[in-house]
């Protein structure tokens, strides 16, 4: 072949390359598969860490995917939105078996429980595709487009591991510079006695002081913070309902963080108890969580929520056992749960609120004093098998002493209690770094 021929040669060659790769792209826009947007890699798009994402332009959060197999593949996104301006949203699928994108239309389930704000916590539900097997999805406002700069999100619980923990408490929302030390130390010492390994909590804001109690439990493996920057986002209400309140959203974001926090532990945890950092679900009849659950799921079986009624022991009124007017614990900012056994009054007139320990598993859409849906049914505990000691101001005012019900079940664990609190405050003192003593 003489040199001409053989350029010619090579150009037709890059030339029928050329076509083909033109009528392969031609070919993969264009495909009649209405889903698929073809080769379009999403899985460049940035992976959001945040524990709140914010989508553009519409008013709508994300706080994480989770796989939900209990009745057909879905991924249940948790989010924030605004309940009556968000209308069309897309779960765009990065598929793991071929690389390729599958768009679903999500159905928005806005929780029930609202209690006015125009922001509430809401599940966006996409059916996943077929032979997909998808472990990172976007959300978006329409089904076609670019997406390359959307964040996308890892979906959690996609291997169901077994569970490796019996309890875990999830505490919503330390906020406000919260400083009360002496009570988190003796709630966390308190829950670990009665039979948590776990205690997540969704951290706003605290002082420093609390910042080295939460190294430490961190350190010990007790506690998990979540970041919870909701106050970045949302003019949050210290309150639960809008008319106390007119802002964004309820009790900064509570219900919201306590719905990850069930899927969250959905696949680690055998039970998950939803109570706030003041309140200990106290058992009356058992000494522990494990002998009391087992003793209620043999009685109740199909029950997956169990209710326990709140009582409050308000901490202005002191019980006069001065052996637990501990000294050395005044140099340790907040409340001492061992001085306040008095109780007030019923007043069945007035709803009483309950606090909750569920199977995971069985829970759907989570608020704070009842589940919204739920797979099994709940049970309203009777106070003779356990009760939420509840340690805050009073709600019925300063009522004289005299008209309070004494309660001493706290004291059962005294010494245990009394011994363990010591112990942190202890290993704190050793470590020069603090001043917890
Ligand atoms: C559901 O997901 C599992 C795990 O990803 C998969 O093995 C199974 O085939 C899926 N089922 C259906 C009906 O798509
Ligand atoms: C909070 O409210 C103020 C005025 O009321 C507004 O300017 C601001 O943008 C709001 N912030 C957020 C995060 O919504
Ligand atoms: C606890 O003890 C301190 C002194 O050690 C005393 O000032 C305080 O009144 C006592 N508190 C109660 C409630 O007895
Ligand atoms: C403190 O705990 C011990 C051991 O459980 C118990 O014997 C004692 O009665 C408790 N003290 C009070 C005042 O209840
Ligand atoms: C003790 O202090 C060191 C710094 O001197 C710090 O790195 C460490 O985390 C502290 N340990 C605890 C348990 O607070
Ligand atoms: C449902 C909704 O509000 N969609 C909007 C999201 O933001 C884009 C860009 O501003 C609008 O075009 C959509 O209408």
């Amino acid at each position: 072949m003489s040199c001409y021929g053989r350029i010619f040669f090579f150009v037709m060659v890059l030339f029928v390359l050329f076509l083909y790769s033109l009528l392969y792209y031609w070919v993969t826009q264009n495909s009649p598969s209405s889903k698929s947007t073809g080769l379009i890699d999403l899985c460049q798009g940035e992976i959001a860490r945040d524990t709140i994402t914010a989508l553009k332009y519409n008013k709508t959060f994300i706080i994480a995917p989770y796989f939900d197999k209990r009745q057909i593949n879905l991924t249940r996104v948790i989010g924030i939105v605004h309940h009556n301006e968000v209308r069309d949203l897309y779960c765009w699928f990065c598929c793991q078996s071929d690389g390729k994108v599958s768009v679903e239309r999500a159905a928005i389930d806005v929780h029930s429980d609202l209690f006015g704000f125009p922001y509430g916590t809401a599940d966006l539900l996409c059916v996943e595709p077929q032979n997909c097997d998808p472990n990172y999805v976007s959300i978006h406002w329409s089904p076609k487009g670019n997406i390359v700069q959307l964040p996308r999100f890892e979906i959690k619980n996609r291997d169901d591991k077994t569970l490796s923990v019996e309890f875990t408490v999830c505490i919503s929302t330390m906020f406000g510079n919260y400083n009360n030390v002496l009570q988190f130390i003796q709630s966390i010492e308190m829950y670990k006695i009665l039979g948590a390994q776990k205690v997540v909590i969704y951290k706003n804001s605290c002082s420093q002081l609390m910042e080295k109690a939460l190294e430490f439990y961190i350190a010990e493996g007790t506690v998990e913070i979540i970041p919870w920057p909701i106050t970045s986002y949302f003019n949050v209400s210290s309150y639960w309902h809008f008319s106390m309140d007119t802002k964004d959203i309820g009790y900064y974001g509570q219900i919201t963080a306590l719905n990850d926090c069930v899927y969250r532990n959905m696949y680690r945890s055998k039970f998950v108890l939803l109570n706030d950092i003041d309140e200990i679900i106290l058992p009356i009849k058992h000494l522990n969580w494990k002998t009391m659950m087992s003793s209620l799921q043999e009685q109740n079986p199909g029950t997956g929520i169990f209710l326990f009624e709140n009582h409050i022991f308000p901490k202005t009124v002191y019980s006069l056992n001065e052996a637990f007017n501990i000294s050395s614990w005044s140099a340790v900012p907040g409340v001492n749960i061992l001085q306040h056994i008095y109780k007030e009054p019923d007043r069945p007139w007035i709803f009483s609120p309950r606090k909750m320990i569920v199977d995971p598993r069985k829970v759907i859409q989570t608020s704070v004093h009842s589940v919204l849906k739920a797979y099994g049914s709940s049970l309203e505990v009777s106070r003779n098998i356990a009760i939420t000691y509840h340690c805050r101001d009073p709600l019925q005012g300063n009522i004289p002493k005299k008209f309070l019900t004494k309660d001493p079940t706290l004291w059962r664990y005294n010494l245990s209690l009394i011994k363990n609190v010591n112990k942190v405050l202890i290993v704190c003192e050793s470590n020069k770094t603090t001043v917890l003593i």
